[in-house]
């Protein structure tokens, strides 16, 4: 098939600068030589793509906001974006990869680290060298994170964790886990190193979703880790909430990504495909579908450019992230399901990105925050009244 060359109905690239595009198609072309040739193996095997690790870093995308004293790229946020879109046009685990690393980790010790943390950590993790994981859901309490009962108590000198998370992107692969648990009944966080006593990560199986991707638990007894590993600055729930706002304004844009890549595979599949003597393209419900995607692509390009551009001025509300991570992602999986329909039995083939896509979207749509939560975030914003109890 022919390489991706984009979706921009709108004339959207008139809107964004020379470095920006010059940006996305640094990734976009990683994504279609190092990315594409590879991940449906590791996809149906369940293992992350590992060699890709030392490559993303040297294109800078790890912490691809921050200062470039750390080793960072200290890109803006549209350019940021729009390599996520690209890296989730590859997969969805490919861009979870990233977002953990950079919005999940380093964005964290950056925000609440240490001067000694932000030395140490930041740029190991912007060139690769070092993983991290960012631990908040529990096996009880996922959307509700408040409820967490994974607790520090302090010593002498060590802080003691006791508890369980569940669910955690890279956590058996991860040098250093940022772990929340309640100090005193309120939530702070934590540098929880590799091979600390009392720490172990193992690997969940059994996902049908981001096959492409490790998910682990991460189990805390009695873990005893020294006083400088907590994160000095966090205070209360509201400090892993600002991490989760860096992830989902990534997925916003990496939902475009993966619904560019179902819509082009449709397209184009629908030009060549004939039935009753024509390209299936010249019926005029398949005409309808394209149209569909299309139309809902273009309309999340714009929500998100404009989001990035107020967060690049500081004025996001997070409230305005969840808005945008809601749609894209719901649009996202529902053009999967319709370019699916387009390419018929060949939609279900490995040969074709679509069904990886839908499956991965499955999990996009749950976490960092499910379709519900999102809706009950604008919805508390919009009428003032709170719906979650
Ligand atoms: P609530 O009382 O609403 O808020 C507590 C304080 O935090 C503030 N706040 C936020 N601040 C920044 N960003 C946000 N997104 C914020 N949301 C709330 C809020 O203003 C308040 O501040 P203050 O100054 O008044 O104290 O807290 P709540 O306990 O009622 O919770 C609200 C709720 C349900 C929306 C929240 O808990 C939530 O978002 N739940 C969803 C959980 C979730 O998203 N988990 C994600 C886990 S990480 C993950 O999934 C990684 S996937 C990785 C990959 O890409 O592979
Ligand atoms: P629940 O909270 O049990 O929700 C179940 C259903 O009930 C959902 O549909 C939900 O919307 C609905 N619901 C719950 N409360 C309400 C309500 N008040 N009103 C209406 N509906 C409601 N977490 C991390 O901390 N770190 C990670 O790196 C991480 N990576 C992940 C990777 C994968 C592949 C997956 C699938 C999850 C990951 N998560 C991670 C966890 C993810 O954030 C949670 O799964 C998510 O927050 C939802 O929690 P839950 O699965 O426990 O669902």
């Amino acid at each position: 098939m022919d390489k991706f060359k984009g979706v921009d109905y709108y004339n959207f690239d008139s809107l964004l600068s020379e470095e920006e595009i010059l940006i996305r198609q640094t990734i976009r072309e990683f994504v279609d030589d190092k990315v594409l040739p590879v991940i449906e193996d590791y996809y149906m095997k369940g293992e992350f793509p590992n060699q890709l690790i030392p490559v993303m870093a040297e294109l800078g995308i790890f912490g691809a906001t921050l200062p470039a004293k750390y080793g960072c790229a200290e890109m803006n946020n549209v350019a940021y974006g729009l390599v996520m879109q690209e890296l989730e046009r590859g997969d969805s685990g490919v861009r979870s990869f990233a977002s953990v690393q950079s919005a999940l980790v380093m964005y964290p010790i950056y925000t609440f680290g240490s001067e000694e943390q932000k030395d140490y950590w930041l740029p190991k993790l912007a060139r690769g060298e070092k993983i991290g994981c960012f631990g908040l859901t529990e096996p009880d309490y996922g959307s509700n994170p408040a409820g967490m009962i994974t607790k520090a108590e302090e010593k002498k000198d060590c802080y003691v964790l006791n508890g369980a998370k569940m669910w955690i992107t890279n956590g058996t692969i991860a040098d250093v886990a940022v772990v929340w648990a309640k100090l005193n009944g309120v939530v702070h966080g934590f540098l929880v190193e590799k091979g600390t006593k009392g720490y172990t990560a193992p690997e969940m199986k059994g996902k049908h979703s981001l096959r492409a991707s490790i998910t682990s638990e991460l189990i805390f007894e009695d873990c005893e880790i020294p006083k400088e590993n907590i994160l000095p600055n966090t205070s209360g729930l509201k400090s892993p909430l600002m991490c989760l706002n860096q992830a989902r304004y990534g997925i916003a844009w990496g939902a475009i990504g993966a619904a560019m890549a179902c819509y082009d595979t449709a397209l184009k599949y629908s030009l060549s495909r004939i039935q009753f003597g024509k390209p299936i393209a010249s019926f005029q419900i398949t005409q309808e579908k394209l149209v569909h995607m299309l139309t809902e692509i273009t309309k999340m390009q714009f929500i998100t450019l404009q989001l990035g551009r107020l967060k690049d001025k500081g004025e996001a509300r997070y409230q305005q992230v969840s808005m945008a991570k809601r749609n894209n992602v719901h649009h996202a999986l529902e053009i999967g399901r319709i370019a699916r329909e387009i390419l018929g039995a060949n939609g279900i083939l490995n040969e074709y990105p679509i069904m990886r896509h839908m499956a991965n979207l499955e999990s996009v749509k749950t976490y960092e925050g499910t379709h519900e939560m999102h809706t009950l975030i604008v919805g508390e914003d919009i009428t003032g009244i709170s719906a979650f109890e």
